[in-house]
């Protein structure tokens, strides 16, 4: 049946009869799935053609969705046979799920958005037992580097889904696009969510093309992503970086950076990659206007976690500027890391006063860790372990092994060669849970998360190919009940399975990298990479590309 990811438990019906969904077949949907049913008639009706009716109130109809309280709210139970398919959930992303599974078994065609001619739906004697092993099962999507429209990102939830997938991290701001509209600060799209050019590949390769870039996302677009996402049980995370990756709101508010080491006025969205110098000023007007900032931000984005990046953020500019310096003194401060702290911790508190919570980039541990913020490890484990056995929140992506902006095979073809190898198997063999960790420091890690930064991704397409197959591989390390040894998986029986999903892919229209590398077409000659040699270490020990 080739499930992915994997359920905890499946037993075939030896020989038992299908079930044939047909057109007279029927949703009965008891109280409390309603929405659910909903959802699963919308897509098996586009996919088959057929109406899909509810049953009749007390009929036992031919897809009966339950619910059973028994159940956690994402666990599930599939029951297949001649007679009907059952979906129980505990909740109703637990039916989500089912129904997903249920897609799957009917077969590939089941992804399709309208029926081919003569296609007919079975789903085999079956009975599955399935719940997740993490609560965050995450992607982040770099909306800033190059823009995705509205229309690719509502497609990306669908992928998500797809894959029992259930957090989008939406990567917002940075020095390259600022891509939320904020009506109190009308330039930060003005003049932030633009750039008049965009360098092409590496830096090295010294190539930059002359096409401005932009886009941004209206308020009323984020909530529709948030609804959608919110249908399918996925929940959109936003990230407002600060006080680094800041140059696009600098450019769009000059008074923002630090005016009295730079002419910020004369600055613009910065047209390269990698880290730029310009971060914002530590002043108390800096703070209101990011509260402001955040105050729109909070009404559109109902999640509790709210990212605040704090990553990679040069302390150059802090140390040269005289007002930097003398509010480091005012504060009774150390340095310019306890300053960077001391607006971390100012923005966690202002979260937590309004029920939310802040998670931001490891980064956050320099200088002390805020006592409510849980922490995204991407250098490695490291970060997460410190911060899980210090008994905050950890969501594990470290860019050694979830980076999917990084090559999936060596070799001249891959295009755009970045950072390590990370092949489909590598991911695979990615474990979230770093074994130092004690039971009480691992039940922190909340989560997994692959991260997908778009600097050599200049569309969806580009997008598809990076992100599948190995998000459907990460889906499965993120979901299943994996060996916690990642000696210990079964890669072959893995790629057996695969060989049953790329067709669902293919039939969802993901354009993925195929086992046998890039189509011509998705090639990029030319354009320098910076490969990173070698296996990219043990937990921790590797660097940034
Ligand atoms: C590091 S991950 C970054 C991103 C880049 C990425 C490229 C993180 C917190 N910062 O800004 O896009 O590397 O791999």
């Amino acid at each position: 049946m080739d499930l992915i990811p994997a359920p905890l438990h499946v037993q075939t019906g030896a020989g038992a009869p299908p079930f044939v969904l047909h057109a007279g077949t029927r949703i009965a949907a008891a109280p409390g799935t309603e929405a659910a049913a909903r959802r699963l008639r919308a897509e098996l009706s586009a996919a088959t053609g057929f109406d899909l009716d509810p049953a009749p109130a007390g009929r036992d109809g031919d897809l009966v969705l339950e619910l059973d309280p028994e159940l956690a709210a994402e666990e599930y139970r599939l029951s297949a046979g001649a007679d009907g398919v059952r979906l129980t959930g505990g909740g109703p992303a637990g039916l989500a799920h089912a129904g997903q599974t249920l897609r799957q078994l009917l077969g590939p065609a089941a992804y399709r958005s309208a029926p081919l001619p003569g296609a007919s739906w079975t789903v085999p004697a079956v009975e599955v037992r399935d719940a997740p092993r993490f609560g965050w099962r995450g992607a982040l999507l770099d909306v800033s580097r190059h823009f995705m429209p509205k229309a690719g990102v509502l497609r990306f939830i669908d992928q998500l889904a797809a894959h029992k997938l259930n957090v989008l991290h939406l990567h917002l701001t940075d020095d390259q696009g600022w891509r939320i509209e904020i009506r109190r600060y009308p330039e930060l799209t003005g003049a932030g969510a633009w750039r008049e050019r965009s360098m092409v590949g590496y830096r090295a390769g010294g190539r930059r093309d002359d096409q401005p870039h932009g886009g941004y996302y209206t308020q009323d677009d984020l909530r529709e992503i948030v609804a959608y996402a919110a249908a399918r049980h996925v929940t959109v995370v936003p990230e407002v970086d600060l006080p680094g990756h800041n140059q696009a709101a600098i450019a769009a508010y000059p008074e923002l950076g630090n005016t009295d080491v730079v002419d910020t006025a004369a600055l613009g969205t910065w047209t390269d990659w990698g880290v730029s110098e310009n971060i914002l000023n530590p002043s108390e007007a800096t703070l209101r206007f990011y509260e402001n900032v955040l105050e729109e931000v909070l009404e559109i984005f109902p999640s509790t976690f709210v990212h605040l990046g704090g990553d990679e953020c040069p302390k150059d500019q802090w140390k040269a500027s005289p007002a930097a310096q003398a509010r480091i003194a005012e504060l009774g401060l150390k340095d310019e890391f306890e300053l960077q702290s001391h607006v971390i911790r100012h923005f966690d508190r202002w979260l937590a006063e309004r029920g939310r919570r802040l998670i931001g980039w490891d980064e956050i541990l320099e200088g002390g860790l805020a006592p409510g913020a849980a922490v995204s490890s991407w250098r490695g484990y490291e970060g997460g372990i410190v911060a899980a056995n210090a008994g905050h929140d950890v969501v594990m992506c470290p860019e050694q092994h979830v980076y999917l902006d990084h090559r999936q095979a060596d070799g001249e073809d891959e295009p755009v060669p970045v950072g390590w190898v990370r092949t489909l198997e590598d991911v695979y063999r990615f474990e979230p849970v770093p074994p130092q960790l004690d039971e009480a420091a691992a039940a922190h890690v909340i989560g997994a998360q692959a991260n997908i930064w778009t600097e050599f991704m200049n569309d969806g397409r580009d997008v598809d190919y990076k992100a599948f197959p190995r998000l459907a591989a990460f889906a499965e390390v993120a979901w299943s009940d994996l060996p916690r040894d990642p000696a210990a998986r079964d890669w072959a029986g893995f790629e057996r399975r695969m060989a049953g999903h790329y067709p669902r892919l293919d039939a969802l229209g993901i354009e993925y990298r195929r086992p046998e590398g890039p189509r011509p077409w998705q090639r990029k000659p030319g354009i320098v990479g910076r490969p990173l040699a070698g296996p990219p270490g043990p937990s921790g020990a590797g660097t940034a590309p």
